[in-house]
């Protein structure tokens, strides 16, 4: 459901799948003609790989966790891959992003190094959070990625506050893109965030997942209106929601809402419907999600359903889904056994700021 003329069209996921079926179709056929039409197609393949990775990478966070070698909380964004890496798929450099706990997959497409994700979860004092933070707080803000601050809201007062920082010393074309769980738009910092970002009418952003629960509430004690999307116009935001299991329509509408804030327009919202196929964190079994719940369309595994798809239209055989698989496991256990060497930090002798390293931050004391 779309809350604008303009956008409309990008909302039907069904019709999108259709299209983007389509295009894949032709493109593979390879005729010149069908130049113009090869972005879909290898936009989709990318996103793809990026979520097998990011989820390649959680899997064995998880595991690490399991086996006692991680002190702290892993969150996980397992099922919000398609909404994820389309969060950073659009970005650019000069671009801001605020990413929260189950964005590994915009995080990476951003540029974060899997070494940086590794050595903060294992506590290498050469992490950007010097081993001082065990899990999501980390960041690189001297090249757009926000650290953390909160997962419930906070984070979109920053990025409103980083857009007009550019805005101020005078640069062009950048937009900002932070997320929020459905639980977190209800909290009263993600309101204040919000109306700040509609009355400055800054180039952001604000991808909603509902994944339906906020920790283990479930959507019907979180919130009493029809459609989260909804309340974008009160915000005076644009607004509209998407299938977050459907990695075609992320892309169009999410890249879409992009576009739109880099042109100009106001503010946008965009509400992704998915399920959390984890615990809040591994900590937790999520024995609270009902199996009829689990058998909603909206249930649906984004990475399953975006690989059926490409080998139902053969646009990878099994055989080279079976080489990026090794691929990113590979890359996950390097960066984790380069990390699992390093040594922790010695908190009596070294340094220490807010971000606990000093080159991160953009103008050092
Ligand atoms: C004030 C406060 N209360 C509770 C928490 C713990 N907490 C962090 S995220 C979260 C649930 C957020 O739910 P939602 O916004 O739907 O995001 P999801 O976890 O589903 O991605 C809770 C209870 C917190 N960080 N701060
Ligand atoms: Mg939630």
């Amino acid at each position: 459901m779309c809350h604008s003329p303009e956008v409309k069209i990008i909302c039907a996921s069904s019709a999108l799948t259709t299209k983007l079926r389509f295009m894949l179709r032709t493109a593979e056929r390879g005729a010149n003609k069908v130049e113009t039409k090869r972005a879909p197609h290898e936009r989709y393949l990318e996103a793809f790989r990026w979520m097998l990775r990011a989820r390649t990478f959680e899997d064995k966070l998880a595991s690490l966790y399991r086996g006692g070698l991680i002190s702290g909380g892993v969150y996980l964004g397992r099922g919000q891959e398609a909404v994820s890496v389309a969060c950073g798929l659009f970005l650019q450099k000069g671009d801001i992003l605020a990413p929260l706990i189950r964005d590994q997959g915009a995080r990476m497409v951003f540029g974060e190094p899997l070494l940086d994700v590794a050595r903060t979860y294992l506590g290498s004092k050469h992490g950007p959070m010097r081993g001082r933070d065990g899990n999501i707080h980390r960041g690189r803000p001297a090249e757009g990625c926000m650290a953390m601050i909160s997962h419930l809201g906070a984070m979109v007062s920053v990025t409103v506050g980083a857009l007009m920082a550019k805005r101020f010393k005078g640069e062009r074309d950048f937009v900002g893109l932070t997320t929020i769980g459905e639980g977190g738009m209800s909290a009263g910092a993600w309101h204040e965030g919000m109306n700040i970002a509609a009355v400055e009418q800054v180039p952001l952003v604000v991808v909603a997942t509902n994944n339906h629960y906020a920790y283990s509430t479930p959507n019907e004690r979180e919130f009493a209106c029809h459609d989260l999307a909804d309340r974008a116009q009160g915000y005076g935001f644009e607004g509209c929601s998407v299938d977050g299991t459907d990695l075609a329509a992320c892309l169009d509408v999410i890249g879409s809402a992009v576009k739109r804030a880099r042109a100009g327009r106001p503010p946008q919202l965009v509400v992704a419907s998915t399920l959390r196929l984890a615990g809040h964190g591994e900590h937790d079994d999520a024995s609270y999600v009902t199996p009829e719940i689990r058998k909603e369309s909206f249930a649906q595994d984004s990475l399953k359903r975006a690989e059926a798809f490409l080998l139902e239209s053969n646009l990878i055989d099994p055989a080279t889904l079976e080489t990026w698989r090794d691929e990113a496991a590979a890359e996950v256990e390097d960066a984790v056994a380069t990390a699992q060497k390093e040594p922790a930090p010695e908190a009596e002798t070294e340094d220490w700021c807010a971000l606990s390293m000093r080159h991160l931050v953009d103008q050092p004391a």
